[in-house]
Order: C-alpha cells, then sequence, then structure tokens
C-alpha cells in the first residue's frame, strides 16, 4: 500500500528504497563509517568553518586533527574503548573533532547542556559514570572531580593535543553494537535517564539519508544548525554533515543577527533549526538588510511548527523549502523527514519514515496497532515502555495514506522550551523542597517565541508569605536557564486522579482559561 503499511504486523515500512546496514559481524565504529563516506569526495573540500574567524577545515585537515587527538587521547591521557567521557561545551569547530576522535577509539561520548548547573551535571555523571569530561573555560568549574582532571579544549593545551601525534595509533576495533554515546532524556516521565546508543545505531540514521555515499544531491551544501551538537538533533546532524560531503558552518552561540551575517558570508545553503528560529526568521524586518538568496532549505524539528508560521516562511522565502523532522534521542533522531520538495509541500507534517526505521501507531490505552489515518484517544495516559522491541514514544499522532507523519499532540509529561526537554517532574520535586511549599505542579504553557514555557502552580503554606518572584528565583538558582519556571499561578490545591496522578490536562485548561480572563 501507498502508505506502508502492513495490516498483518500493523507497522508502517519505509516507502523509500530500503537500506542495508553493512553486516553486524564486521568490526566498524561509526567515525570509520563516517570518514570512509567523506573519503570517496575531495579531500579538499571544506568540513567546517568556524563562521567567527572564517577558518576552513578542509578534510585532510580535519582527518589530521582527528587521527592526531585520538592517538594523544590515548596514548597521553590513557583514554580507551569502553571509557566514557562527558562533553559539556557549546557549539565550536572542536566539538565534532572530538567527537570523531573519540567514537574511532570507542570512547563513549556523553553530551551534556552546558548551562546545566553543578547538581544537573553531577546527577548525569552518577548515570553514565564517566572517567572524564572535555569542558570548557566557562564549564569547568561546573565539573564534579573525576578520576581524571578534565580536558579544557577551549585551551593551548587541547590544540596542540590536535596537532601532532605523539605516537602512531594503532586502528581501534570497535563493533557496531558498542556503545557509542550516552545521551540524556526524560522519556515519557519526569526522571533523567541515560539513553544508550550503539554504533549500529548511528550507522543506521546516517546511512539512510538517501544520498549517503552518493553523488547525488551532495554538492555544495553549506549548512549551519543552531540545534547545539549536545543535543541529539545537533549530534547526528554533525555526523551526517561530515559523511556526506557537507560544509558546516559553525557559530557558538544563536544570534539572529549573526546567523543571517553567516549566512551571507559563508553562502549557507541550508539551515537546521528547531522552530522557534522559524519564528525569529519570519518576525521583524532583519532579515531584509542580508543578501539570504543563497538559502535553499531549512529543517526543523525538536517541537511541533505552527501553521502561521509555516505559511509567513513560505510567503517570505518562497525559494527555500521548509522540511520538518521528527525524532527522538532514544531513536537516534531517527523517524520520519521531508527529503525533497515534493515531500516538503505537505505543509504541517514531520515527513515520511527513514529508509532504516519502522513505525507503529498504537492505541494509548490498549496498545493495539492502527492503520492510516486512525486518530488516537487523548484522555489515555502516556507510559515508556519497550514492548516486542517497540519504543514508545508518547507522542499522539498519525500517518497518512500516503505515508506522511503528523504530530496531533504530546501525551508524556514533557515540556519543550525551544526544543529543549524539560521534565515537570523535575520541577515539581525541586518545588516541594522549599519548605513554605506544600504541594506543586508543573505544566507546559504555549508561547510563541518559545513554543512552551514551564508554569508552575504552587500550593503555599498557610502562613507562608513567599511571592512569585521569590519562588521563581529558588527554582533559577539550582537549575540551568532553560529550566526556569516562566510562569506561576498560586493556588490553593492540585487537582489529582483518584490515583494520586497529577491532572495535567485540567491544570493546562486552567491556565488558559485565566489567561483569556
Ligand atoms: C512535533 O527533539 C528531539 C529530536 C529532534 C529531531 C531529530 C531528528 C528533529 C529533527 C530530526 O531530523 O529529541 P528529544 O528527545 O529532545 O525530544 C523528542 C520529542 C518527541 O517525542 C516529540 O514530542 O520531541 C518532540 N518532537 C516533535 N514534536 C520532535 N520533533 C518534533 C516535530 N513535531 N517535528
Amino acid at each position: 500500500p501507498k502508505s506502508g503499511y502492513c495490516s498483518k504486523t500493523a507497522s508502517f515500512h519505509s516507502l523509500r528504497p530500503q537500506f542495508n546496514l553493512p553486516p553486524e559481524n564486521i568490526p566498524l565504529s561509526v567515525a570509520s563509517y563516517v570518514l570512509a563516506l567523506r573519503s570517496s569526495f575531495n579531500p579538499d573540500s571544506t568540513v567546517l568553518i568556524d563562521s567567527a574567524t572564517g577558518h576552513r577545515f578542509t578534510y585532510s585537515d580535519f582527518t589530521r586533527r582527528v587521527n592526531s587527538l585520538a592517538s594523544n587521547l590515548h596514548h597521553v591521557i590513557g583514554l580507551k574503548k569502553g571509557d566514557t567521557a562527558l562533553v559539556v561545551s557549546p557549539n565550536s569547530v572542536r566539538v565534532p573533532i572530538l567527537y570523531v576522535s573519540l567514537l574511532s577509539l570507542g570512547v563513549i561520548v556523553s553530551p551534556a547542556n552546558p548551562s546545566s548547573t553543578p547538581s544537573e551535571i553531577s546527577r548525569l555523571i552518577g548515570l553514565s559514570k564517566p572517567v572524564t569530561a572535555f569542558v570548557t573555560t566557562a564549564t569547568v568549574q561546573n565539573i564534579p572531580s573525576l578520576s581524571r582532571e578534565p580536558i579544557v579544549i577551549d585551551s593551548p593545551e587541547f590544540e596542540s593535543l590536535m596537532s601532532r601525534p605523539r605516537q602512531k595509533l594503532e586502528r581501534v576495533r570497535v563493533s557496531q553494537n558498542d556503545l557509542a554515546a550516552v545521551m540524556y532524556s526524560s522519556g515519557t516521565t519526569g526522571k533523567v535517564k541515560a539513553v544508550m546508543l550503539t554504533h549500529r545505531n548511528f550507522i543506521a540514521i546516517v546511512g539512510s539519508f538517501p544520498w549517503a555515499g552518493g553523488t547525488e544531491g551532495a554538492a555544495e551544501k553549506v549548512m549551519l544548525y543552531t540545534v547545539p551538537y549536545f543535543h541529539m538533533f545537533g549530534f547526528f546532524y554533525c555526523l551526517k554533515s561530515m559523511a556526506l560531503n557537507e560544509t558546516l558552518v559553525v557559530m557558538e552561540r544563536f544570534d539572529m543577527r549573526r546567523m543571517l551575517e553567516a549566512v551571507e558570508r559563508f553562502k549557507v545553503t541550508h539551515l537546521a533549526v528547531a522552530p522557534p528560529v522559524v519564528v525569529a526568521l519570519v518576525k521583524g524586518g532583519v532579515t531584509e538588510e542580508f543578501d539570504l538568496r543563497s538559502l535553499v532549505g531549512v529543517t526543523c524539528g525538536g517541537a511541533p511548527l505552527g501553521k502561521d508560521a509555516i505559511e509567513a516562511f513560505v510567503d517570505r522565502f518562497p525559494r527555500a523549502q521548509l522540511a520538518q523532522g521528527y525524532g527522538m534521542t532514544e531513536t537516534t533522531g531517527g523517524g520520519f523527514r521531508m527529503l525533497s520538495p515534493e515531500e516538503a509541500l505537505n505543509w504541517g507534517s514531520c515527513g515520511r519514515l527513514l529508509g532504516s526505521c519502522e513505525a507503529k501507531i498504537v492505541d494509548p490505552e490498549t496498545g493495539i496497532g492502527l492503520p492510516p489515518c486512525y486518530l488516537g484517544d487523548s484522555e489515555a495516559t502516556s507510559a515508556t515502555l519497550v514492548s516486542d522491541g517497540w519504543l514508545m514514544t508518547g507522542d499522539l499522532c498519525y500517518i497518512d495514506k500516503e505515508g506522511y507523519l503528523f504530530v496531533l499532540d504530546r501525551l508524556k509529561e514533557l515540556i519543550k522550551y525551544k526544543g529543549y526537554q524539560v521534565a515537570p517532574a523535575e520541577l515539581e520535586q525541586l518545588l516541594q523542597s522549599h519548605p513554605d511549599i506544600v504541594d506543586a505542579a508543573v505544566i507546559p504553557y504555549p508561547d510563541e517565541d518559545a513554543g512552551e514555557i514551564p508554569m508552575a502552580f504552587v500550593v503555599k503554606h498557610y502562613h507562608s508569605n513567599i511571592d512569585e518572584a521569590g519562588v521563581k528565583q529558588f527554582i533559577a538558582k539550582q537549575v540551568a536557564p532553560y529550566k526556569k519556571i516562566r510562569r506561576l499561578s498560586f493556588v490553593n490545591s492540585i487537582p489529582k486522579s483518584a490515583s494520586g496522578k497529577i491532572l495535567r490536562k485540567d491544570l493546562i485548561k486552567t491556565a488558559l482559561q485565566q489567561s483569556t480572563l
């Protein structure tokens, strides 16, 4: 059938050409896989451009640094296969070089948000048990002591680790089923979890871009990703760009004006962004000051993109294709994407299944597989569960007859602030730790710029005179800025189900009613 739906298994198969994974028993790290694909292209092609300095790294510069760094990390620093390394850095040209080096050694990469507080980092370390951390001069003070000293990557010492190998490195045998990365996600419930992803997971995702290893579509693509490389979207996109002969323009911190300057200066052809950047691009006149004619594609994902933003974008940038992608940390970023101009015309959808993926739409209450076009039950509860090898996304979706995915709602307890995950349960626990707070609930509140902001409902002690600013500050001191509580309402009680579960949908309704009064 057109949609790829198979009634026998109640699952959807990709409509794209099937991608053949390398045989499982061949040792292959995703680093070797990426470099092998790239090596079929011109060695003088540019892999990275530092947007701040304009410095370019050709493929030969890049591989020289990767090899030198890998050798020194092994021989000088003592990292070895199976070790885990935390990486706490904003985007920089050093990050992709570090990722590929670590992956080639079989060292497990564990990237964390550089805006995390020391207590947040400690929690992550408790899960992933890294032997060392790669940090920057700005993040080093947030790292508790580990068995090895942290390595500061914006330092002259790191530069020298990248520039000369002390000793030749024997090729490390990495099996495809070895862990490549441990990334953090709250999944469908509140607690942060360490997601284990193998080299084969990444090979399957990178290799399922249809032009992998071929020349078609690989010409002269200049990419700029505002999405952070520590998040799955940015992480696997870096690997994909390195593999597919693309040039990656690297910007340390998002700034609209600097991004547009970089598009003009480096003739950027594609952007990968979260929805707030699309909203900002169509708002305000700043885009008019720049020559953006090089731009032919914008990929957006990580959170829902509103219909208004899509229409305004198509109006403002008629030459640029706006393509959506849907994925999760738990799926190695895999899932649904738009990969052609024809697919991108399907506004509001997230595209079609990647060649290496399969999907099932199940009734959230019964778990029974549903055919195309069925809409689920929005009253249902969500639970993360992996049964029969399937991963529960916690999203309310349907797939239409042409195989396009539409995301209607999120059933799981997750707030997406500018595409970043904020777990309500984490904030609720912090709120409840305040001596003046009796009970609390946190919900996503719609916001034009951020998509959603964390909003708290707080029941305070009858004798307490703590105010809104006091509560907000109490939380702000303990969490990364993107998790801050940005809206708050004091209430007498938190609505709960008979089993004690917070009735979030009721609170969301209350919040929206309050705002329209
Ligand atoms: C509505 O956000 C991500 C991954 C994003 C991604 C990956 C590959 C984007 C484009 C791409 O090509 O991962 P997490 O783990 O931070 O969050 C996953 C959740 C999903 O379950 C869903 O609720 O983020 C939400 N989400 C989306 N929602 C992700 N993409 C979309 C989307 N529309 N396009």
